[in-house]
């Protein structure tokens, strides 16, 4: 589809996508798009992988360092992973390929706060970047790039890297153009100025990116669809977790405490996330707003239903089914939704001064409070970070959602201390499984622990937690939050050896 490229002199730069990846170095840095498994480039990825193979087949080693917006897909991180061809992946990866070969200590991984990954890049932090590969919808007639299904840290990759190859994807709707919102406003310290954005809709920046066409070595022409994030039914726990949450925003509003539209919301993704979102599809709210990272199916029922005005986003993540949905109604989604650069869709001070309802899932969290979105059993990385750190610690009210156990019950998502910290006690307002909710805030640490005990946790570990409470408070070498440092990983170890947290 030629019509996609408009702009004569990038027009004379297309080559067939095994070219543009012979561009790419061993020891290379490249800085890729893709969020959530949208707007990742759909051709180069794989054909550089074939290259690595085929070099480390003939003895010559063959690597490169691979920074990204978050999350890609199979024919990226996972090809990449599979041909170990990255010796350092950032900023987030969900790759199963990928996670195992990190945890097998074969690929080293940053796992880093989606908002600060361009600061960090722009700080000169983490090294020069060498090529960006940029997946666009289309390229206008004076050579701006129309962005495609995500925007993530795109603007930086293009700005920073020394090479870019663009490819053009016709698959994506060309109805997109208008949709993104490129903010170029940011500066290092001491220049920054105050990003002004004060509603959710709003629109501060640019719908297309820059790139100098000098720096373009290569433009791939691709027609190839995103990752297909296959879309699930929420179980009975997830909607039981959904239900306390809607109860909870509802007790909210009727005591004065939330307006009767709420707070822009922001909702992580996976099976919880969505059921809260059809939650909210079956309550009484309207005219809501969300401020978040991704868009997912429930996100457009909501919009469509009307119970949701108006969205901003970095990036969506849909089923085919809402693929092919949205693809065929992307007008009347158009002035609502605002796709933005990772850094805005993140960023703490807009945040703060929204006072964005955050809600994300979790791996465990503990009897105070500390939530570990990441490890399993203190060491091995299940995905990342994320933007969960972004929201939680600057959202008006933060809430971690999981079911009370895992791995059908050998594991308790409530333990007594939590085997890896991402989110502290100070930044958790509010915890919930499918047994109950714990308001956290304003509590000092024994009350928090009474309450996580009694309201979160699983009935059949309600009574373990309490003993170790009990024992902890007689036998701490602090009353202030008691612990019985020996055993406080106890539970996990009894995992890691018998396959169960639940003793004998
Ligand atoms: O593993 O599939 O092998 O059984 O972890 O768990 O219950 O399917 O939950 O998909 O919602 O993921 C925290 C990982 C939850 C996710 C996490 C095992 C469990 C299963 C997945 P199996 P579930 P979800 C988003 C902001 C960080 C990033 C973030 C995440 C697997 O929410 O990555 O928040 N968050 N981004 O069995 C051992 C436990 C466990 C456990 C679950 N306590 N111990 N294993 N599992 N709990 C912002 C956006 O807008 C995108």
């Amino acid at each position: 589809d030629t019509g996609r490229i408009r702009n004569a002199a990038l027009a004379r730069k297309v080559v067939p996508a095994d070219q543009a990846a012979a561009l790419i170095r061993p020891g290379d840095t490249l800085g890729m798009s893709g969020f959530t498994g949208a707007g990742h480039p759909k051709a180069v990825p794989e054909l550089l992988a074939q290259r690595i193979t085929a070099a480390h087949a003939a003895g010559e080693p063959f690597q490169v360092d691979l920074w990204t917006g978050a999350s890609t897909a199979p024919e990226l991180d996972g090809a990449l992973a599979a041909a170990d061809g990255i010796g350092l992946r950032l900023p987030y990866q969900s790759d199963p390929i990928a996670r195992q070969k990190i945890n097998a200590g074969e690929i080293d991984y940053v796992d880093v706060h989606l908002s600060h990954v361009a600061q960090l890049a722009w700080e000169g932090f983490l090294g020069p970047l060498d090529v960006a590969v940029v997946e666009v919808s289309g390229i206008t007639e004076d050579g701006q790039l129309i962005p495609s299904s995500s925007v993530g840290n795109n603007k930086t990759w293009l700005d920073l890297a020394e090479r870019v190859v663009l490819e053009v994807n016709s698959w994506q709707p060309a109805g997109l153009d208008g949709m993104h919102d490129v903010y170029y406003g940011t500066a290092l310290p001491p220049n920054r100025r105050p990003v002004q954005l004060t509603r959710p809709g709003d629109r501060i920046g640019v719908p297309h990116l820059r790139v100098d066409p000098d720096k373009v070595v290569a433009v791939v022409e691709t027609s190839a669809p995103d990752r297909n994030t296959p879309f699930s039914e929420p179980d009975d726990t997830a909607r039981a977790i959904a239900g306390h949450l809607i109860e909870y925003l509802e007790h909210q509003v009727s005591v004065g405490r939330l307006p009767a539209e709420l707070l822009p919301l922001q909702s992580g993704v996976g099976n919880v996330a969505n059921a809260v979102l059809s939650g909210l599809q079956e309550s009484r709210f309207e005219q809501l707003t969300a401020y978040t990272e991704v868009i997912q199916d429930g996100m457009l029922d909501l919009l469509r239903s009307g119970t949701l005005a108006s969205t901003s986003a970095t990036a969506f993540s849909l089923s085919p089914t809402a693929i092919a949905d949205f693809n065929a109604h992307v007008a009347e989604f158009r002035d609502r939704i605002v796709l933005r650069p990772q850094e805005i869709s993140n960023h703490p001070e807009i945040v703060r001064r929204l006072g964005v309802l955050a809600m994300n899932g979790m791996i465990e969290a503990d009897l105070y409070g500390n939530v570990n979105s990441t490890h399993l059993m203190g060491s091995r990385i299940q995905n990342g970070i994320g933007g969960s750190g972004d929201f939680a610690r600057n959202a008006y009210v933060s809430f971690f959602l999981t079911p009370s156990t895992a791995k059908g019950g050998a594991i308790s998502s409530i333990v007594p201390m939590v085997s890896h910290v991402d989110h502290t006690e100070h930044d958790v307002s509010v915890i919930v499984t499918e047994h109950g909710l714990a308001d956290l805030r304003g509590l000092p640490p024994r009350k928090r622990a009474r309450l996580v005990i009694d309201n979160c946790a699983a009935p059949e570990y309600r009574p373990l937690l309490t003993d170790y409470y009990a024992r902890a408070e007689r036998g701490a070498h602090g009353r202030h939050t008691p612990h019985l440092l020996a055993e406080a990983l106890s539970w996990h170890t009894r995992y890691l050896e018998t396959g169960s947290m639940l003793p004998g």
